[in-house]
């Protein structure tokens, strides 16, 4: 590293300021610890959940997002995948909980698959599921997706679509993904411009091509959005509609939620609990939003609809609900921070929440439900939530070798402005979200 620019992930830099840290952790770690026995929790069996839990980085949210009436781009952005992966290996190397990137495709595309697997690899990253694109045309296509892709009127449109899902698994087969996310913008902007029924037919007779094509230990996460880019319907417009597509596809296919997807006030834990009855919760796409797909830092806007959602994993863990798999990976669109301090943060929320789920004393929850004593069940899960987990959140980062303070750890590091001088900026023009 050039000048004085440190690198975030060298355990002797971040263990210079755990070395300062220590011992206010201990001490709150041990207060907390405290707290939690006389509730009858094991703090350090808390802690090794949390240490165990993993999100995935969505490669494109390491560089600046935007809107569609600018975006603004933040010094030292990554050029390509491979730079993307270095600020992975950062986000990984300091929070120790997100070990694994989703790549989208093409804007991932390299003509050395196998060398970025082991690029990854020696960065100690691995990588969730991949991410089909057949809502932008891309420069040489020959047709367009303007008016749809898998569910276009015309078959030679949904075929090429088709095709590039097939590729996108076999990508993935290079890189060790065992699953492809299909999210498409399909739907229309006039009440009479597309057949409702039959356009989700054609949906049904495309994905089950892509579902032909996919290996045995795969899975196909189909991603359900209410609106955006069209904005009357949307082919997979909700939950219903893609769990519909799951059941009619087959057992390898699921539903993933993006928390973003929805209309402000949908209870979304109850989708979620409805997933895991049906056994096709196949994972998220974390991030936070207050009127539409807003793709704001997780926690953010509501932190106690995120406990909520974990409350329904944890409880879900605790009965041992069957075929419960469910992917965790982050979606957001970062314009106005640092990403990799973004996607940090973000993936501690999860941590939070997780932790926070973890101390819901369950058996009591249930007694008061089928009491219907609502005060006191309301109450259970609220003293889980107002309870101050960070110093688990800490500890689990140590013994992981990561920080406890990432973000401290991070600008001590001068990562970004060391990214500046190794990184020329590209001139770039115009809106867009990546
Ligand atoms: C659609 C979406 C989808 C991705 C895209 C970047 O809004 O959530 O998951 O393909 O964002
Ligand atoms: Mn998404």
């Amino acid at each position: 590293m050039a000048n004085n620019y440190a690198d975030p992930r060298d355990r002797a830099f971040i263990a210079e300021d755990n070395a300062r840290l220590r011992g206010d952790l201990d001490a709150d770690y041990a207060a907390l610890g405290a707290i939690l026995q006389r509730r009858g929790v094991n703090i350090e069996a808390v802690t090794a959940n949390v240490a165990s839990f993993g999100v995935a980085i969505p490669s494109w949210g390491v560089g600046t997002g935007g809107t569609r009436f600018a975006r603004f781009p933040g010094k030292g952005e990554p050029r390509n995948v491979f730079d993307k992966l270095e600020d992975c290996a950062v986000i990984h190397g300091l929070t120790g909980a997100t070990p694994t990137v989703s790549l989208h495709l093409p804007w991932d595309h390299t003509d050395d698959m196998p060398a970025l697997r082991q690029r990854a690899t020696a960065l100690g990253l691995g990588f969730d599921a991949v991410n089909s694109n057949t809502f932008q045309d891309r420069p040489g296509q020959q047709l367009s997706y303007k008016y749809g892709s898998l569910t276009h009127t015309d078959p030679d449109v949904r075929a090429q679509a088709v095709e590039h899902n097939i590729d996108c698994i076999r990508i993935g087969k290079l890189l060790g993904s065992k699953a492809l996310t299909v999210w498409i913008g399909d739907g229309a902007n006039f009440p009479g411009q597309q057949h409702l029924t039959r356009a989700f037919e054609r949906y049904l007779e495309s994905t089950a091509q892509i579902y032909a094509a996919l290996p045995s230990d795969w899975r196909m996460l189909i991603e359900h959005k209410m609106y955006e880019p069209a904005f009357y319907t949307t082919v997979i417009q909700d939950w219903g509609s893609s769990l519909m597509a799951a059941q009619t596809l087959g057992p390898k296919a699921f539903c993933l939620v993006d928390l973003g997807h929805h209309a402000p006030n949908v209870n979304i834990e109850m989708i979620v609990a409805r997933l895991v009855h049906a056994r096709r919760l196949g994972g998220f796409h974390f991030n936070d939003s207050k009127y539409g797909d807003d793709d704001l830092d997780t926690g953010c806007i509501d932190p106690y609809r995120l406990f909520l959602i974990f409350n329904e994993l944890v409880d879900a863990q605790w009965r041992q609900a069957p075929d419960f798999h469910p992917a965790h990976m982050l979606d957001q669109s970062h314009n106005v921070t640092d990403p990799i301090e973004s996607l940090m943060t973000s993936a501690i929320e999860l941590q939070r929440a997780y932790a926070q789920a973890l101390l819901v004393d369950r058996q009591a929850l249930a007694d008061y439900q089928q009491q219907n004593d609502a005060l006191m069940a309301a109450q259970t899960l609220k003293r889980a939530f107002t309870t101050d987990v960070q110093p688990i959140l800490a500890r689990a980062r140590l013994q992981k070798g990561a920080a406890i303070d990432p973000i401290g750890t991070y600008r001590r590091s001068q990562y970004r402005l060391g990214c500046a001088e190794r990184r020329p900026a590209a001139q770039s023009f115009g809106g867009g979200i990546v």
